[in-house]
């Protein structure tokens, strides 16, 4: 792992996107179902604790946090998507908000989509890669808590994802992940690397 990423600090939380900060500079944004994995997935890739808020209560992150890992380079955790006990209406205008961020940020180089394992590609999932590929943002999905299932079931779920994918308009790869055991930070930092240009070290 390059060095720089565990130097990542938290920078702001806006509670729209709005309020996010200067568009400069290579951005990547991390979303998901609510409870998916997202904030322990930034934790285990920054290799810090508890840089990102983790919760077993779903639709904790409420905000847009921004972590810095440089001047030039961010990492946005957005609040999940599809948590149930969110009111529609709100859930709707949080859908056009992320829509017009995913089309009108120039910074954004790609999406980190953390998907459950044991619930992969939901109509959220679908709905977010749809709008990814009509904005021609790359998109990297990430099934997390890998560890939950046997290594044979993992696999088998990630062909079948990828199966599933196949033939996307936009560049899209697909991983295995695991926060508390660490399966698949390498692969997580190499998709980093290149979207936010850092360097091999
Ligand atoms: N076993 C296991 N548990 C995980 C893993 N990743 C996250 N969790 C657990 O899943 C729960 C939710 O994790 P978070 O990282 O807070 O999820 P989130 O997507 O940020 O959730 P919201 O911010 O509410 O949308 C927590 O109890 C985590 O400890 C993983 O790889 N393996
Ligand atoms: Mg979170």
């Amino acid at each position: 792992m390059n060095p720089l990423y565990h130097q990542t600090r938290f920078l702001l939380s806006a509670p729209t996107i709005t309020e996010a900060p200067p568009d400069e500079g290579l951005e990547v944004a991390f979303a998901g179902r609510s409870n998916s994995g997202k904030s322990s997935a930034i934790n285990a890739i920054v290799q810090q604790k508890s840089l990102a808020r983790t919760s077993k209560t779903p639709g904790r992150t409420r905000l847009i946090n921004f972590f810095m890992i440089d001047e030039q380079r961010r990492l946005i955790d957005l609040p999940g998507y599809g948590y149930a006990k969110v009111a529609a209406s709100l859930q709707r205008s949080w859908g056009q908000a992320l829509e017009r961020y995913l089309r009108e940020r120039r910074s954004l180089q790609g999406v980190f989509l953390v998907m459950d394992i044991r619930h992969p590609v939901t109509s959220f999932d679908r709905q977010m890669l749809e709008w990814c590929a009509h904005c021609r943002l790359p998109v990297h999905i990430a099934l997390t808590k890998a560890d939950k299932l046997s290594r044979g079931a993992a696999l088998n779920t990630l062909a079948k994802v990828k199966k599933s994918l196949h033939g996307s308009e936009i560049p899209l790869s697909v991983q295995l992940f695991s926060a508390p055991m660490r399966i698949g930070v390498d692969d997580a930092h190499a998709i980093l690397d290149q979207w936010l240009r850092v360097e091999e070290r």
